[in-house]
């Protein structure tokens, strides 16, 4: 299938809602760096899936304009996988913190190695 490239700012893939996170928090870098990627890559965010689990990272999905999952505890990679065995032509990116991706997740994170 052909992908739609867009043109868009990394301004218009941020949401309307207030961002939450501490003051000086890293997570607000990883957004901005998340923003930008997609305005680089020119991706339609119609296309793109943001998929997390628990906690300040996890609430990624809130602040993006685009289609998001906020899932279980330590769970963001399995849901990621199906969405995207689902439909292979979709952009997914999981984010999540050290507690939930490795302390809880870890199996899935192994296994989506193992699956490559
Ligand atoms: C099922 C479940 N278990 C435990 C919690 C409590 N809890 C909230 S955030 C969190 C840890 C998240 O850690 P990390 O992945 O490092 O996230 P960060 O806040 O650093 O981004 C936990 C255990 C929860 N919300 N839900």
């Amino acid at each position: 299938m052909a992908v739609l490239k867009v043109s868009l700012s990394p301004q218009e893939y941020r949401g309307k809602k207030w961002v939450d996170w501490c003051p000086g928090c890293g997570n607000f870098g990883i957004l901005a760096a998340e923003t930008q990627a997609f305005a680089e890559l020119g991706l339609d965010p119609r296309r793109i899936v943001v998929v997390s689990g628990i906690g300040c990272s996890s609430r990624m999905p809130d602040f993006l304009n685009v289609n998001g999952v906020h899932t279980l505890h330590g769970r963001a990679i399995p849901y990621a996988m199906g969405i995207k065995l689902a439909d292979p032509s979709l952009e997914v990116v999981v984010n999540g913190g050290d507690g939930d991706l490795l302390g809880i997740g870890v199996g899935h994170f192994v296994s989506a190695g193992r699956y490559n």
